[in-house]
């Protein structure tokens, strides 16, 4: 009786790390970016957003000044992202 018990907790509890799993909501977002002037800054900002959780890819473009991010809602916020692209040293605003 006692080893049916532990089965079923166990299986309750993989089925909702399944569920979470399927519930994750990714969005992607271009990020308006100043301050790139080369390859080398593009990695930069793509290594400080890729340290937060739940960052699915990071796109920077210092030609077209974005960083595109693609990122699980449930896990950050686009308010982080932009955070640590400042935190990189580049500016969301021109000027
Ligand atoms: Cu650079």
């Amino acid at each position: 009786m006692k080893t049916i018990t532990i089965l079923l907790a166990l299986f309750v509890t993989i089925t909702l790390f399944a569920g979470n799993a399927e519930t994750e909501k990714i969005r992607t977002k271009v990020i308006p970016t100043y301050g790139m002037h080369c390859s080398g800054c593009e990695e930069t900002v793509t290594a400080e957003v890729m340290k937060l959780e739940g960052i699915k890819s990071v796109k920077a473009d210092h030609i077209n000044k974005t960083v595109t991010v693609k990122y699980d809602d449930k896990k950050v916020t686009l308010e982080q992202v932009k955070a640590a692209i400042v935190n990189a040293g580049y500016k969301l605003t021109d000027g």
